[in-house]
């Protein structure tokens, strides 16, 4: 399942042609025949890849998927040379993979933040004729033509890391929530252990921002002893900066309480790996379009304000509440993302809980 943790694309780029070099002559009052003066012509521009901290997907090349630099300028008279052509500057998340999409060859690893790669180099410009200029042969009338720029075919690749983990006891509605607000397919149906493998789907919002949302399959009671199918997804989530934990109500089973269901989970996390616990999560109630689920509402409204944790009710059938909690997870995840905050399971330091926040 390869494609659910590779975000990849194949673009096209095309460095910058140079510009050709100029034909010309000097043209003066009283100089009948001025010697040659044409300027040589600008340099293409190169086409950089850059590793940006700022970055988590590839999406943005999924919709702009031909990326050419600037041709160099022709060289012009009076020793002129033309302007060289600007460089095109692909931004790319730490972590990106730069393949030739032909030839499958590894042309880059952007692990780096601030990394730069020239994937395409421009070409040259053209001399102008003053630089063809001999004893023999003191006014050429040609000039040189400027390099051709390269083109190339490239895959991009990055093995995505999620921002924000969906978990929950089996059936509670996590994939039919990252169906919902995602491209991610994974299967939904009527019985726990639908999922049995996590899902990444990443989640656009606002004005060409996103994240990515991890399903993780159900846990339950004594996961953290290999209970059903035990913790061992959990690892996809520690280094997320959210974790939005699911629950609901069953029709016609006592099997399920929010509530305790909450506490079970959460418990079961803490005993799986105690920097979990630091990641700060959100309460979420879907099915919130029945009526038996829908009456359950203020009672978890209430816990949550006891407990400092952002309250959300959805349904992720209907898309109910689905925005406002997409744009607290997303806003969430980009603020501590510009402003260089590492998720919790990747500080070095003796990571301590981020302060609780609000739900708006
Ligand atoms: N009425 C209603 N049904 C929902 C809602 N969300 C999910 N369901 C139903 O709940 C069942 C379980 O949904 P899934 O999305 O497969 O649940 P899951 O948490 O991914 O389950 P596992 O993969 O087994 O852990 C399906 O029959 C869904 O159609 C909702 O908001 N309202
Ligand atoms: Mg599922």
């Amino acid at each position: 399942m390869r494609s659910n943790f590779i975000d990849e694309v194949v673009i096209h780029v095309r460095s910058g042609h140079g510009g050709a070099g100029a034909v010309s002559f000097r043209r003066e009052k009283y100089i009948p025949f001025g010697g040659p003066d044409g300027g040589n012509g600008g340099k293409g521009g190169d086409v950089i890849v850059r590793a940006d901290a700022q970055l988590s997907t590839l999406l943005d090349y999924k919709f702009q998927r031909k990326h050419h630099a600037k041709d160099g300028e022709r060289g012009q008279g009076r020793q002129c040379s033309g302007a060289d052509g600007d460089d095109s500057v692909l931004k790319v998340p730490v972590g990106t993979m730069v393949f030739n999409a032909d030839t499958q060859e590894l042309i880059a690893d952007m692990s780096e933040a601030g990394a730069e790669v020239v994937l395409a180099r421009g070409g040259r410009g053209g001399k102008g004729n003053e630089h063809f200029a001999r004893s023999t042969q003191q006014a050429p009338k040609f000039a040189q033509p400027g390099e051709e720029g390269q083109e190339l075919n490239v895959r991009l690749e990055l093995k995505m890391l999620a921002d924000v983990g969906l978990v929950g006891f089996p059936n509670v509605g996590k994939s039919s929530f990252i169906a919902k607000v995602s491209a991610a397919r994974p299967k939904i149906a009527d019985y726990p252990f639908t999922t049995l493998e996590p899902h990444l789907g990443v989640v656009s919002f606002g004005a060409e921002q996103s994240f990515v949302l991890a399903d993780v399959p159900g846990i339950i009671v004594g996961a953290h002893t290999g209970q059903g199918l035990g913790t061992r997804f959990l690892r996809h989530i520690e280094r997320v900066r959210r974790i939005a934990h699911l629950v609901t109500v069953e029709p016609d089973t006592e099997d399920r309480d929010p509530i305790r269901d909450f506490e079970a989970i959460e418990n079961e996390m803490a005993l799986h790996n105690e920097r979990l616990a630091l990641v700060p999560r959100v309460l979420v109630l879907n099915r919130i379009d029945l009526p038996f689920v829908a009456e359950k509402r203020p009672e978890l409204e209430k816990y949550a304000k006891k407990k400092k944790l952002p309250f959300f009710a959805i349904s992720a059938a209907t898309g109910a509440g689905v925005e406002e909690l997409v744009k607290f997870l997303g806003h969430a995840v980009l603020s501590e993302r510009q402003a260089g905050i590492a998720p919790v399971g990747l500080r070095t330091d003796g990571a301590e809980a981020p302060g609780t926040e609000d739900a708006e």
